[in-house]
């Protein structure tokens, strides 16, 4: 390419912006508290909320997203651009269609409960797609009230096998209050997600970190006219130790089935060490003869229930 047709591009992306900053030089940063689908509720710095249209060409804002608000000639908040994500947390929709559920997300706090009862399962399949959309996961076994006896071996247990691959794994109860102003640090000036079933007490624990969430969801529903209903859609929070929560309930669970995630033996964190030492490169540790994953399953340098899921994973990713 000439230097010359260099510089005209440049000149030209230089006008442009200069036309942009023009027209639309009182535009202001702000940050999405939810998105209706109508209309979207966008916080500003000195902390009101505004109720903002969104430019018809732009893709979906969600809760978390960072964008700029400028009032057209009615009067109206518009949202003109959005600002690059550092994450997206996404489920699939209908058709295979992936939906952006929030964005910006640090971390995913996974629940864990003894009832409705630990699922490991999905527990397995959170952290691969945290390690897949490159979020920090952190396992919260909630209800810790209700663990005692040759239940707490078991769950001692697990906690090990967890933190020995990394992660970080804290108990909370609601009823005790055990454990939740460790919760409350883990959180401080990040942008946390619960995830996990339904029972395991995640609204219980949004709760503890926000006492006042009924008052804030009213606050947002009247101040945007746009009714209870909304709360379907992801919605954040402000934390008061700084921090945001987004309460997502679409993704509570995660369809995590449905996500085709291609080689999932790569955000496996115990299979690492042992990847690319199969006797075929292109093992997929199911059948194959001296395959170092199951090599270390067998020997319980991995855990079992860890490779079963692991298989779960392939054999649903199979029959979609
Ligand atoms: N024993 C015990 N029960 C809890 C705890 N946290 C929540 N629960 C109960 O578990 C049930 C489900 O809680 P909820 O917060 O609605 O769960 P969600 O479906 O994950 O939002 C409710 O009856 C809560 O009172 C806890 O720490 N200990
Ligand atoms: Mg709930
Ligand atoms: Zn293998």
């Amino acid at each position: 390419m000439s230097k010359r047709k260099l510089s005209h591009q440049q000149q030209q992306r230089i006008e442009q912006r200069r036309e942009g900053d023009a027209h639309h030089q009182d535009a202001r940063l702000g940050l999405v508290v939810m998105n209706s689908g109508k209309k979207a509720v966008v916080r500003f710095a000195d902390g009101t909320l505004h109720s903002c249209h969104q430019r018809a060409n732009l893709a979906n804002v969600v809760a978390g997203d960072h964008v700029m608000v400028w009032q057209d000639e009615n009067n109206n908040s518009v949202i003109e651009s959005l600002l690059p994500r550092n994450s997206l947390l996404s489920r699939p929709g209908f058709r295979g269609v992936i939906k952006p559920v929030a964005a910006n997300i640090d971390q995913l706090l996974v629940v864990i409960a003894p009832a409705p009862g630990i699922d490991l399962d999905l527990l397995d399949r959170s952290l691969c797609y945290c390690e897949w959309q490159r979020l920090d996961a952190i396992i919260l076994l909630n209800k810790a009230d209700l663990v005692s006896g040759e239940y707490r071996v078991y769950i001692d247990e697990l906690a090990h096998i967890y933190q020995s691959i990394g992660y970080q794994w804290i108990e909370t109860s609601t009823h005790t209050q055990t454990g939740l102003s460790e919760l409350k640090a883990i959180c401080k000036d990040k942008s946390s997600v619960f995830l996990g079933n339904s029972g395991v007490g995640k609204s219980s624990l949004a709760k503890a970190l926000l006492p006042e969430m009924a008052i804030r969801t009213q606050t947002l529903s009247a101040s945007t006219g746009l009714g209870q209903h909304t709360t379907n859609n992801a919605t954040l929070y402000d934390l008061d130790s700084g921090g945001v929560l987004i309460d997502a309930a679409g993704i509570r669970t995660l369809e995590l089935g449905e996500f085709s995630i291609e080689h999932p033996d790569r955000y496996w964190r115990d299979f690492r060490p042992y990847l690319g030492k199969c006797r075929f490169h292109n093992c997929t540790h199911t059948h194959e003869p001296e395959c170092a994953i199951i090599n270390a399953v067998e020997t319980d340098n991995i855990a079992l229930h860890r490779y079963q899921h692991y298989l779960r994973l392939l054999q649903t990713e199979a029959q979609t």
